[in-house]
């Protein structure tokens, strides 16, 4: 299987843990967004990151792409059966997706993606918006953030996206706080210390080390 995209894409580590989780074959074919290679655009059709091949098979964005891997590889399962857990695993991953990365990407992009990796104009207030608007956000994910376990209950693709957000704002001065949100520092460790997270870290490192990014 290929992973189109860069793992210091929030999205892109996502799906990357999904398939370490699940114990499959995969490799990483880096691709920035809206590169023009044909094979990444056949799979992402308005090039974003990331996007997956499964043989024949191509399909693009991250939530997308965990819940084809859950169906097709369903052990170990990253989505629960439970109705009511399911619900909540997939708000976790909404959350993360357009709440968390709506504010959070605002400085990221701004900081080091943009300014430093696709060598793109950046915009400093764009940047202070996002730090105005995070707040409210870490303040919910600490009451969400369990004393143990996961956000919901199982292990769940809540965990990965909403930990993979914020492993990408530990590149920008945002990642755990264990003095203000501590519950959340202790939950992100928990996922981090997983065997899949690791090895994802360890294929991401390199890239953050260039960047001069420290997570
Ligand atoms: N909802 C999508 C979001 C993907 C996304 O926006 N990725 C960013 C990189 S972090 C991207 O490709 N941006 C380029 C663009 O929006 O054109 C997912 O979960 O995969």
């Amino acid at each position: 299987m290929k992973l189109y995209g860069a793992l210091l894409s929030p999205f892109v580590r996502k799906a990357a843990v999904v398939l370490e989780e699940k114990g499959l074959e995969w490799e990483l074919v880096m691709h920035s967004p809206g590169s023009d290679n044909s094979d990444f655009l056949e799979a992402s059709p308005f090039g974003k990151i990331p996007a997956l091949r499964d043989g024949d098979y191509t399909l693009a964005d991250s939530s997308a792409i965990a819940i084809y891997l859950d169906a097709k590889y369903p052990s170990p399962a990253v989505l629960p059966a439970e109705p009511a857990a399911r619900g909540k695993a997939m708000w976790f991953d909404e959350f993360a997706d357009t709440i968390y990365a709506a504010s959070g990407l605002k400085i990221l992009f701004n900081r080091l993606v943009g300014p430093k990796l696709l060598k793109l104009p950046s915009d400093e207030a764009i940047a202070v918006q996002g730090e105005a608007e995070l707040p409210r956000i870490l303040d919910y994910l600490e009451g969400a953030a369990p004393a143990q376990g996961w956000l919901n209950g199982e292990f769940s693709l809540g965990d990965i996206s909403v930990a993979s957000m914020l492993k990408s704002m530990s590149y920008v001065g945002y990642g755990p706080d264990s003095a203000r949100y501590p519950a959340t520092a202790a939950w992100y460790g928990r996922v981090a210390a997983r065997p899949a997270w690791a090895s994802v870290a360890v294929m991401e490192a390199p890239t953050a080390v260039r960047l001069g990014a420290t997570g």
